[in-house]
């Protein structure tokens, strides 16, 4: 415990002389650490998860970007994990971010240092989220091993699904994240946790050189044959199921039409440590929504990075 306050102290509050920044939206900067961007908050938070959190062999931590199917697949994992009769389902009562922590974002805060212990004292296997990019904890996660799930989603989605969170933000009602700075923000990688393209690119080639340690696996691919892929997460995790019924229930139950009809996920509280409602993670939940709202002089803004930073090494995905 004495290492995590002194940790603290060791963040001051006041970062700008000495992290590049960029002013990001509302009166967020954003915070340039190891070539990723961060807010204030998960900045810090980062910092401590790096220098306090230890992996145990039996974890399981489920890594993606903002904004790319995090909700989902904390549904799914503790679906196959812990898999229980219907009208037990913690799902029913429990919001998945809160069955399912977040390193930075409810676990390693200030507020909740006191509680750490006991937070993360779950029963074995432990299953957590986290944002950080591979680049800044890979060495922390490849000290055990500990499995890792990696979930990705097309970046004009992820984009949009991003925009719409942000708007929910009482700050950005008063100076609004419009489309075009957007747009032009994530092409750059300036968002938080960004650039979106590392971010995924340093997961996947994990997966491809340590395939027993990390899984990746798209949206698009969930969406499309959820069965196979719940099977396969199944298989992965060392869990695998006997009867297609209770793969298909996990499906079922995790779907977005049922869980964001459950009260729980249509709460406007918000959960720990987060200034968003419950509800903000649930919205559409489709593929290609980006069409609704990206002018065609967007789309191919961002094509093109996809293009350069996807296509040109081998990984043809995103448009
Ligand atoms: P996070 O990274 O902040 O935790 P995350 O859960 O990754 O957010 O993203 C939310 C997106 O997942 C929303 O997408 P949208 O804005 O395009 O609609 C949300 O609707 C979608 N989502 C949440 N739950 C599900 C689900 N069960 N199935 C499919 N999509 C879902």
């Amino acid at each position: 415990m004495n290492t995590l306050m002194e940790t603290l102290e060791l963040n001051p509050n006041n970062l700008n002389s000495s992290f590049q920044t960029e002013k990001w939206c509302g009166h967020e900067f954003l915070y340039k650490f190891h070539n990723f961007w961060f807010t204030q908050t998960y900045l810090n938070t980062t910092q401590i998860v790096l220098q306090n959190f230890k992996p145990l062999p039996t974890d399981i931590i489920l890594a993606s970007f903002p904004k790319t199917g995090t909700t989902w697949l904390k549904a799914l994992l503790h679906s196959i994990i812990h898999r229980s009769p219907k009208a037990e389902n913690p799902l029913i009562y429990n919001h998945p971010q809160e069955l399912i922590p977040s390193l930075e974002t409810n676990l390693y805060l200030q507020e909740r240092i006191s509680k750490i212990p006991e937070l993360l004292s779950a029963k074995s296997p432990r299953i957590l989220g986290t944002h950080i990019p591979y680049q800044i904890i890979g060495d922390v996660l490849s000290s055990s091993e500990c499995k890792i799930v990696y979930v990705t989603r097309n970046p004009k989605d992820t984009l949009i699904s991003l925009w719409h969170f942000v708007q929910k933000s009482k700050d950005v009602e008063e100076d609004p994240w419009e489309l075009e700075v957007a747009v032009d923000q994530f092409c750059k990688g300036i968002v938080p946790f960004g650039p979106y393209y590392d971010h995924a690119l340093a997961y996947r080639e994990e997966s491809i050189k340590s395939p027993q340690k990390v899984l990746f696996v798209t949206y698009e691919e969930l969406k499309e044959n959820p069965n196979n892929h719940v099977k396969r997460l199944a298989e992965f995790l060392g869990c695998p199921f006997e009867d297609d019924e209770e793969v298909e229930e996990v499906v079922k139950s995790c779907s977005f039409e049922i869980l964001s009809n459950q009260e729980v996920n249509k709460s406007k509280e918000l959960p720990n440590g987060f200034p968003l409602p419950y509800s903000s993670f649930f919205r559409k939940g489709e593929v290609g929504d980006n069409v609704n709202y990206l002018e065609e002089r967007m789309i191919e803004r961002i094509d093109d990075v996809t293009r350069e930073k996807f296509h040109d090494i081998g990984f043809v995905y995103g448009i």
